[in-house]
């Protein structure tokens, strides 16, 4: 069965910039509400829980129907959540370095372009979702959004970085302003972290 992994900081860790309250529901609530109801409707499919979410995500097409929903809402939740804590450090933010700072450089022509970029992105998500860079099946990042928990290994495109901009991520602290959200969270990234995922995701 799937399992709530733990936050690896403390609830009030990203303040100000993300706020504990926030924090604490977003974890205890909805990740652990996704881990729930994704173990709930597998109750009755033991074959497919010895399955790794990638292996779940990547296939759903093959996936018996009656699941097949429930795996991509409440396994896309969980999976995209315990990709999005770690992503994030008390004192992080500035700028990436070496080979992904390279890769960015290359594809986007600067951080600042990158940024902007996704932050567009992270804006134009309508109602629920999330913005992400990714490595496409050429290798090649790129900046792509998906609708509620969708994630991107459905698409064949391995997450690299990824921003939660479901109300339920900032809504305490930043109401409908969405922007100051986004603008906020990149003073916690954990650029090293994010680093690790791009070697990991072109090897
Ligand atoms: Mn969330």
């Amino acid at each position: 069965m799937f399992t709530l992994p733990k936050l690896p900081y403390a609830y009030d860790a990203l303040e100000p910039y993300i706020d504990r309250m926030t924090m604490e529901i977003h974890y205890t609530k909805h990740h652990q509400g996704y881990v729930d109801n994704l173990n709930k409707a597998l109750e009755q499919y033991p074959a497919l829980q010895d399955k790794t979410l990638v292996d779940l995500l990547s296939n759903l097409n093959s996936l018996p129907e009656a699941v097949r929903t429930a795996i991509r809402n409440q396994g896309g939740g969980h999976f995209n959540h315990t990709l999005f804590w770690p992503m994030m450090k008390k004192n992080g933010g500035g700028n990436p370095k070496g080979s992904l700072a390279e890769a960015i450089n290359k594809q986007f022509g600067s951080f600042e372009n990158f940024q902007n970029s996704f932050n567009t992105a992270a804006k134009g998500v309508f109602g629920s979702g999330w913005a992400w860079l990714a490595m496409d099946k050429q290798g090649k990042l790129m900046v792509t959004s998906t609708h509620n928990q969708d994630a991107t290994v459905s698409l064949a495109q391995k997450p690299i970085l990824g921003l939660d901009v479901w109300e339920h991520a900032y809504y305490l602290k930043y109401q409908n302003k969405r922007p100051d959200y986004i603008s906020a969270w990149w003073h916690v990234i954990d650029w090293d972290h994010i680093e690790d995922n791009f070697r990991q995701a072109g090897s």
